[in-house]
């Protein structure tokens, strides 16, 4: 790595992030069944057909990880918890299994000196909330809220931080408008719905999080940069559609108490009733911002309904993912959030990483480039001013990544999904020596 620890401020945090469906292994200690489950099963969905019953068994394994995870010289550990495994119904009956995993977990990191960092729902629903709508259901936002107070009630007197969704685009639009992630939908009415409803549990859990006594509290999203094909009128439109949806949609309700209009161009007709009167609701003041990141993309204009454009192949070196590696959009992504709706609040790189064919005795040479590259950018933000406080890794073990199965890499711990047997990568060493120097 070109980069070491000291080029940081004093106190600025590294970690590393998973997720609970991604590798704690759904079949066991009680867990629910989750909409990933369902989704998993029915042919075409998923690679394989691949699920996450064992996962990377971290149920059983997580003290070994978080060895990995200290070992590397990380200060905190981004993790998640499971709706499902806290309350297998989403609702009422707890299982009290789900509730001491997340505890010896968290005691687990403290022991080893990582902060643990929360984010309450990654993605795993309960079956039982998806057969009444699932984030389409207006009543999720309060059924979120008893299950941000259940655990939180037990473990919430550890946290560094918590933030109640990851990723609200994902929720909202890549699950119900593209139909990639459960409950897999291609239906505007039921994304305009998701993606406000997403925003209103965001902010009632905050609320019941608050009520307990618990501070730094964020939100965390992702973004992508639109890239517009050309510079014809259309294409510049295309794009800031594209830019509108995914960036700025969920910016818009977290800090400026209005949706994008160019964003309810197309969705203010699908809209739930009433979803102006949840405003102030869903601004709850936020103690920080986490920005997931990635990628860019290359949009063009198209004649079909809204919002009219097309993914197009771009030029740039692709990681395992057909990821275009554009870390300058990293650094734009932390400017603009900045002087546009964050101000002096902290902001976290809550997510970054590529996915690469890893095979054991690889030199990982893509990795470290494209972690080197994307710190790098990071670093310059905040030359520039932005008030960053920290750096996660996407991610610390190969893992379940969703609709595409086992196969896409994005550990720094390579993981053989046939022993379990966990080997970190050259991406680990290299990033330990950069922390340590
Ligand atoms: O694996 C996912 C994670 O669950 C959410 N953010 C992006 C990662 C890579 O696709």
């Amino acid at each position: 790595m070109e980069f070491k620890r000291s080029d940081f401020p004093e106190g600025f945090l590294f970690s590393a992030a998973t997720s609970s469906y991604q590798i704690e292994g759904h079949g066991f200690g009680g867990a629910g069944k989750t909409h990933w489950d369902t989704f998993a099963a029915t042919p075409g969905n998923v690679v394989r057909a691949e699920h996450g019953q064992i996962a990377c068994d971290h149920y059983h394994r997580f003290e070994e990880d978080l060895d990995l995870a200290a070992a590397m010289g990380l200060d905190a550990y981004r993790f998640s918890t499971s709706w499902a495994r806290v309350m297998p119904e989403g609702r009422g009956a707890v299982n009290a299994e789900g509730l001491d995993f997340y505890d010896r977990l968290v005691d687990a990191m403290l022991e080893r000196g990582l902060k643990p960092q929360a984010t309450l729902y990654h993605w795993e629903l309960p079956v039982a909330l998806a057969d009444l709508g699932g984030w389409r259901n207006p009543d999720i936002a309060h059924w979120f809220a008893d299950f941000a107070t259940v655990i939180m009630e037990r473990i919430g007197d550890r946290m560094f931080s918590v933030a109640p969704i990851n990723e609200p685009w994902c929720v909202g639009w890549l699950s119900h408008f593209e139909g990639h992630h459960a409950p897999g939908l291609r239906d505007i009415r039921a994304t305009a719905h998701a993606m406000h409803h997403v925003l209103t549990g965001h902010a009632r859990a905050i609320q019941a999080m608050r009520a307990l006594g618990l501070g730094n509290l964020g939100a965390v999203c992702n973004f992508e940069f639109s890239q517009p094909v050309d510079d014809t009128p259309e294409a510049v439109k295309a794009a800031r559609t594209y830019d509108g949806y995914y960036n700025r949609f969920f910016l818009g309700g977290l800090f400026k108490g209005a949706y994008p209009s160019d964003v309810l161009e197309g969705l203010e007709p699908h809209m739930p009733k009433g979803w102006q009167d949840d405003m102030a609701l869903i601004g709850q003041p936020l103690d920080w911002l986490g920005l997931n990141y990635y990628t860019r993309k290359v949009i063009g204009p198209n004649t079909g309904a809204w919002p009219s454009h097309d993914y197009l192949e771009g030029p740039l070196p692709k990681t395992q993912m057909g990821w275009e590696i554009y870390p300058e959009g990293l650094h734009y992504f932390l400017t603009w959030v900045h002087e546009h709706y964050t101000g002096d609040l902290p902001l976290f790189v809550t997510e970054n990483g590529m996915s690469n064919a890893d095979r054991l005795g690889r030199d990982d040479v893509e990795r470290i480039a494209y972690l080197d590259s994307h710190v790098a950018a990071a670093k310059l933000a905040i030359a520039d001013g932005v008030p960053l406080a920290g750096y996660t890794f996407w991610s610390l073990l190969d893992n379940y990544e969703w609709a595409l199965g086992y196969e896409k890499r994005f550990g720094l711990v390579h993981v053989d999904f046939d022993t379990l047997e966990r080997t970190p990568k050259a991406s680990y060493h290299a990033l330990s020596r950069a922390l340590a120097a």
